[in-house]
């Protein structure tokens, strides 16, 4: 016990003393309305300069990072309970662990960005713009999920947000067409490319940092690093585990994943960078993941639980967050406890939901396959079974 609060009271002080500088409202009030932090030293590659390690946040700004981290972080737990009740079937990859990564990278893009990912990608679909409900029921496979309840883990989509995409690196290609297609176009948009320290030596990628580079596609790729591809650690994966040098001649940077504040940082700089005209960035986020690869995986054959529980009491992206948020007095403890309370019984209203919808029925096997269907009909299982293919909802990204 006592070691415990002396522990905590001496990270209380540092974070203190991380939180560099403060900035008070009216001096009725005692919150901060800005807070200065100190981030992880960011490695370089190939640039001169890089972000900043100083970052500023606002008040309202860091609440919103933390209600959106934590939001992740309930939505996930309630996944993976409903997994183990059997009520979500299939996949299903949790995010928790890396929710800074997400939160951090969409809060740097703008309107015309897009992103693409791996199966990883329940978080990611929630911060691109689909409520908790379109997730959870789009993984019980009900009606109001975002794809109808058809798609599952990892087929999610929304405006700019191009997926879930099951195969791994496949997604890193298309990451770059997408690009490429914002610099043909002209939208000035850039497109983040994300993939996972086990996609990190297939062939395809450099093939695509080469295209990339060559013809300054505005792409970012990131690699989430989270220390594991399924049961392999990177050690016993990769020749090089400097994932932010791999792109050779791409300039890349080494980034402390579970920070939202460096990952914020890291993003802006790449996006001013990609939308400069200059060409791709590679960032590797070091972060971590708490669950097993997916739900059939307990996770722990392949590392040890003290592993976990080190990670969890010292780096976790959220919890940490929630310190340096009290610690500078940019909201105090019980107004964090509110927010978590109200995202809990959210969370909670929409697991309801999520048992509770219909699920589409079977005449919905053959609409929507295609957003502008050339041919009205679909083949079934043999060529002379014929459906008639209908349009119920929008395609996303068309
Ligand atoms: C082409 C291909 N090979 C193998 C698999 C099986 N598989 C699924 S996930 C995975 C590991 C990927 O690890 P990583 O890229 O580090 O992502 P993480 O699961 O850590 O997020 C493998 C080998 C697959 N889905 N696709
Ligand atoms: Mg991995």
């Amino acid at each position: 016990m006592i070691k415990g609060f002396a522990w905590n009271f001496g990270k209380k002080v540092a974070q203190r003393q991380n939180a560099i500088s403060l900035f008070f409202t009216s001096s009725k009030k005692s919150y901060a309305t800005e807070a200065t932090f100190e981030t992880k030293p960011f490695r370089l590659h190939r640039l001169e300069t890089g972000p900043s390690n100083t970052v500023s946040v606002t008040r309202d700004d860091a609440l919103a990072l933390y209600e959106q981290m934590h939001a992740i972080r309930r939505m996930e737990t309630a996944a993976g309970n409903m997994y183990k009740e059997k009520i979500i079937r299939g996949f299903c990859h949790l995010y928790s662990g890396q929710e800074a990564c997400a939160v951090g990278i969409k809060s740097a893009l703008r309107p015309q960005d897009s992103v693409i990912t791996a199966y990883r990608a329940h978080g990611w679909t929630y911060v691109m713009g689909v409520s908790e409900l379109g997730v959870l029921c789009e993984l019980t496979g009900r009606q109001s999920g975002c794809a109808r309840g058809k798609g599952g883990s990892m087929h999610m989509y929304a405006k700019n947000f191009y997926g879930g995409n099951g195969i791994v690196g496949a997604q890193v290609p298309l990451g770059v067409g997408i690009a490429f297609a914002s610099k043909y176009s002209g939208t000035d948009g850039v497109c983040v490319a994300l993939y996972g320290d086990g996609a990190a030596n297939q062939g395809q990628v450099f093939e695509v940092y080469n295209m990339a580079k060559l013809w300054d596609v505005p792409c970012i790729f990131v690699c989430e690093n989270n220390g594991y591809g399924m049961g392999t650690s990177v050690e016993r994966a990769s020749a090089s585990t400097a994932y932010y040098t791999r792109g050779d001649y791409i300039p890349g940077i080494w980034v402390d994943g579970m920070d939202v504040l460096a990952v914020r940082e890291a993003t802006r700089f790449s996006v001013d960078y990609c939308a400069s005209g200059k060409g791709p960035i590679l960032l590797e986020m070091a972060t971590y993941r708490y669950s097993g690869h997916s739900m059939s995986d307990p996770g722990t054959s392949y590392r040890t639980r003290e592993e976990i529980q080190e990670v969890r009491q010292t780096r976790d992206p959220v919890t940490s967050f929630k310190e340096k948020i009290i610690a500078a007095e940019l909201a105090t403890a019980e107004e964090i406890k509110n927010l978590e309370n109200k995202i809990r019984a959210s969370v909670d209203e929409v697991v309801k939901k999520a048992k509770s919808d219909k699920e589409v029925g079977l005449e919905e096997l053959v609409t929507d396959i295609y957003a502008d269907n050339k041919e009205s009909v679909i083949r079934g299982t043999t060529p002379w079974e014929r459906y008639q293919h209908k349009t119920l909802g929008m395609a996303a990204n068309v």
